[in-house]
């Protein structure tokens, strides 16, 4: 007591001295010491629920229950939301492995969102529904009790999910509930730039415009909205996957070995767990396969790209343009930011800067330098362009609770219109916006949709005032009457739209169908906007002919990757970014769109040439790979650092590689038709080496390659980095360049600014690259290809390959590979010593996978056998076939190889 006061004290002395500001900021800090936040408030002094009755059980193992709140005498509720006393716990089993705990009022009738497309639903899978099936068991308290739900995996008795120990706590605007966490790993709860394996701390989520590292502090979220995560057991080491299917703001506390908090501002209690098994992959599918899949992108978008904020005319285009050609760095795409845009308005092109000539030479595609033309669309549109006019025209733009005129806020234009995706007028509208994009002569093959959180550069919205002339701009009072602010000491409206604006309501809503009137808001869809605009993008794109769709969208959420493909946002130009780009990739391969990158080199600051190398270096196996800079930094294409030549020239290198790779690398996205991840962590293909967690740069693609990115400065003398790779136990690898064995354990070395990224070949693995020197465009692929065959200890390798000779046509690719995947050979590889050990063959089998396999001509004219063991030591043997290629052009190839070692 004597202590508090003397601080006040102190604190009045300073009072006399400060500002009018500074006095409400003080009082504020003292209020917060008396601890009288509401919640603390309610939940220090709440009731709680009780298990009423059971209102039915299913034979499966579903049931339903009935909840009572039994209010507490010294409640003190919370003023603008109240608690909801009754309610229903709803237990549905979907499949063997897949299962739902929900909590709703008992009319269902609060916000949630549809199951049904676009959003992520249950499908029916084929399993036997019947309890002893499951691989889980659930248990609840007795009737009368306290209410608390558990579900364990019936193999192991490890709890997936327990309320056990916790309060449940859920009135109109705030919802808390928790589960235990022990003995347990998590991963995910996203959109966040962090480490991969999550730490103990608050996590926020909400779409928001920024480029914050999360520390596990409230506020540093960023662009998308994903409520999932995989965790592992660790005594076990069995997976799963739980998703709060609530897309309110929310608030993750999340202590390791300990509990797991949410603490949402609205919707309902809705849970589905998936259950996989020891390899996390069985999961991560199970959830795909609920999400809806992810879209294949088109071949030529898995090339490198050049992309710069900045880029303000087309003789900046055309020189860019002439460097990549004259210094012969592969690339097949140079995209264009805001700069191209008539007053950064949507859908035109500033033809005084860009010069259409100029820019149909650039993007001509029947010339061999010609590339892909990229180019961005903010989703605000300037009130005073050709494009506002037609949206109110259609009525599809975002209307203000304040005004109940359209809502106005500001981006780069200036003032904005927000167009409503929930509006069936909407997908017209944009539509019609990128039609006339391609009206201009030139073709925009990927469209790059920024700022779709949404994100506004005043908070709320602006408000004209008639009396003044100044345009103050509001905040909405939804937000300021909120029992609870997810986002912490963060404004829950910063830098966005007012909460209460609202959206179309009818029950043609693309979004939400409402069917009883209700109207909602951007409090009920926030985390949905670039959601909302990823659809009517795809939609647009698709009615402009086009097949495969490459559309790279910041914002995303659960179910984001059936439209789109995602680059992690802005970063800056350090070693920090440059590590945290690797898990915000294996982040977004759980998420559902795999197709992912982060800015090469960095957006903010002034990239070094070491950091640049280094950058291009990792960047080079992104599965989606662009050089981006912003607009005041210095130039970092790959050839400006003319002090520091190795920049340029351990690029091209290592993007060699990567066309080397690219159909390979492109033939696992079109292997995994939809589901499961390709860029991934070192623990992936290793889950039971508790080791391989710890190695969280080191990542692997598909199950076949693992690269160990210099990810830290070296010697600027020397010019090289000490580095080091992690070998799992019991596993062994081989150096894609030279064939090096690997054994288990760390491996150091020194790794020249000038090279290519350290990458190994998992034995047992086959691999087929294009050993092309120089190849500028992907287009320019042939249907060439080496085999690597990496041995295993019983000298045994296999892999698959498209039997697709031509990959730039995605009718091609459309319909014979993806609908039915039916474009793929299995490659099986059995090698075998001769008895004098001096001869060793291989028996190599080509088999298609399915009875339909479409045969187009692919052709293996050499094969390196990897892992030949002669006196305990690893030798490759390397067999041309120029004169007698291998065709693979249908039936069952058999092989056999024999050769002296
Ligand atoms: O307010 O279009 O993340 O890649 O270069 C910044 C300019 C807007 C943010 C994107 C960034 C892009 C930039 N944009």
């Amino acid at each position: 007591m004597i202590n508090k006061s003397a601080t006040i004290i102190a604190l009045t002395a300073i009072l006399i001295v400060s500002s009018f500001f500074g006095i409400t900021k003080l009082q504020n800090s003292i209020n917060n010491t008396n601890n009288n936040d509401p919640i603390d408030e309610f939940t220090q002094n709440a009731g709680y629920y009780q298990l009423d009755f059971i209102e039915s059980q299913l034979s499966d193992g579903s049931f339903s229950a009935i909840l009572k709140w039994i209010p507490s005498p010294n409640e003190i509720e919370l003023k603008t939301s109240p608690v909801i006393r009754d309610l229903r716990a709803t237990f549905q089993v979907d499949a063997n492995d897949e299962c739902e705990f929900k909590i709703t009022d008992l009319n269902n009738s609060r916000f949630h969102l549809p199951e049904n497309e676009p959003y992520p639903y249950t499908k029916q899978r084929y399993s036997k529904k019947q309890k002893e099936f499951n691989l889980f068991e659930t248990e609840i308290s007795q009737v009368g009790q306290k209410f608390y739900f558990e579900l364990r995996r019936k193999s192991t008795q490890e709890v997936i999910f327990s309320t056990k120990d916790y309060p449940i706590y859920f009135t109109d605007k705030y919802i808390e509930v928790s589960t235990q966490m022990k003995d347990s790993m998590i991963f995910g709860l996203g959109d966040r730039r962090t480490d991969f394996l999550l730490k103990s701390g608050k996590y926020s989520l909400w779409a928001r415009d920024a480029a914050d590292v999360d520390n596990g502090t409230p506020g540093k979220e960023i662009y998308g909205f994903h409520p999932m995560y995989l965790r592992r057991d660790i005594i076990n080491n069995q997976f799963q996957v739980t998703l709060f299917r609530n897309y309110y703001g929310m608030q993750v506390d999340y202590e390791q070995n300990s509990h797991l908090t949410y603490k949402v501002i609205g919707g309902n209690i809705d849970f589905k767990f998936f259950i996989g098994d020891s390899n996390p992959e069985t999961s991560i599918k199970l959830y795909h396969n609920y999400a809806n899949g992810w879209i294949l992108h088109p071949f030529w978008s898995s090339g490198f790209h050049q992309c710069r904020w900045g880029y303000q005319n087309s003789d900046m285009l055309m020189d860019v343009w002439d460097n990549f050609n004259k210094y012969g760095i592969p690339f097949d795409s140079l995209w264009t930011d805001i700069d191209y845009m008539y007053q950064y308005q949507d859908f035109t092109i500033d033809f005084e800067r860009f010069n259409i000539t100029q820019m149909q030479q650039i993007y001509n595609l029947s010339d061999s330098r010609g590339v892909h033309w990229s180019s961005i669309i903010d989703v605000g549109i300037s009130l005073d362009s050709y494009a506002a006019q037609k949206g109110l025209d259609m009525n599809v733009f975002i209307k203000s609770a304040k005004t109940n005129d359209t809502l106005v806020g500001k981006v780069w234009p200036g003032e904005t219109y927000f167009p409503d995706f929930n509006h069936p007028n909407s997908t017209e509208f944009w539509y019609e916006g990128l039609k006339n994009v391609s009206s201009f002569g030139i073709i925009q093959d990927g469209i790059w949709i920024d700022m779709n959180e949404y994100s506004n550069f005043v908070n709320g919205e602006i408000v004209p005032d008639q009396n003044k002339k100044t345009k103050p701009f509001l905040t909405s009072d939804l937000s300021s009457s909120l029992p609870f602010n997810p986002l912490g000491d963060q404004e829950i409206e910063y830098h966005t739209l007012s909460l209460d604006a609202y959206h179309y309501s009818g029950q043609d809503g693309i979004l939400y169908n409402s069917t009883n009137g209700y109207i909602p808001t951007q409090y009920d869809l926030h985390n949905l906007d670039g959601f909302g605009e990823g659809i009517a993008t795809y939609k647009a794109a698709q009615k402009l002919g086009k097949k495969l769709t490459f559309i790279l969208s910041r914002s995303t959420t659960v179910g984001s990757g059936k439209y789109v493909q995602h680059w992690n946002g802005d970063g800056f130009s350090t070693w920090e970014y440059m590590k945290l780009s690797i898990p915000s990739i294996m982040n977004f391969n759980m998420y559902g769109i795999p197709f992912n990158g982060d800015d090469i080199c960095g957006l903010m600051f002034n990239a070094t040439a070491q950091i640049c190398a280094r950058w291009q270096q990792l960047g080079s196996l992104y599965p989606f790979a662009r050089n981006h800079n912003n607009a005041d930094a210095s130039s970092q294409e790959p050839y400006v650092f003319v002090d520091h030549p190795y920049v340029l020239s351990s690029t091209i290198k290592t993007l060699n590689v990567r066309y080397q790779l690219l159909k390979f690398y492109y033939h696992l996205f079109v292997k995994a038709n939809g589901v499961g991840t390709i860029f991934r962590p070192l623990f992936w293909s290793y889950p039971s080496d508790d080791n391989a967690y710890q190695y969280e740069t080191q990542f692997m693609i598909g199950d076949y390659l693992m690269a160990a990115p210099v990810v830290e400065g070296g010697d600027e003398i020397k010019e090289t980095t000490h580095s080091c790779v992690y070998i799992p136990k019991q596993a062994v690898f081989y150096s894609f360049y030279d064939y090096t064995e690997y054994q288990e354990g760390e491996h150091c070395y020194e790794v020249p600014f000038d090279s290519v990224l350290p990458l190994y070949i998992k034995s047992g693995k086959i691999l087929h690259i294009q050993d092309k020197n120089k190849v500028l465009r992907s287009r320019f692929l042939d249907n060439r290809f080496s085999l690597l065959i990496a041995l295993d200890q019983n000298n045994y390798a296999e892999g698959s390959m498209l039997t697709i000779d031509d990959y730039n046509n995605d009718e091609n690719i459309i319909s014979n590979c993806v609908e039915q995947q039916n474009c793929i050979v299995d490659i099986k590889a059995q090698g075998n010593m001769g008895e004098d050990n001096s001869s060793f063959t291989v028996d190599l089998r080509i088999q298609k996978e399915k009875i339909n396999t479409n045969f187009q001509t692919v052709i293996i004219d050499k094969i390196v056998v990897i892992g030949i063991k002669v006196d305990g030591k690893s030798q490759s043997k390397t067999i041309f076939l120029e004169e007698n290629p291998l065709i693979v052009d249908g039936g069952e190839i058999q092989l056999d190889l024999q050769f002296q070692i």
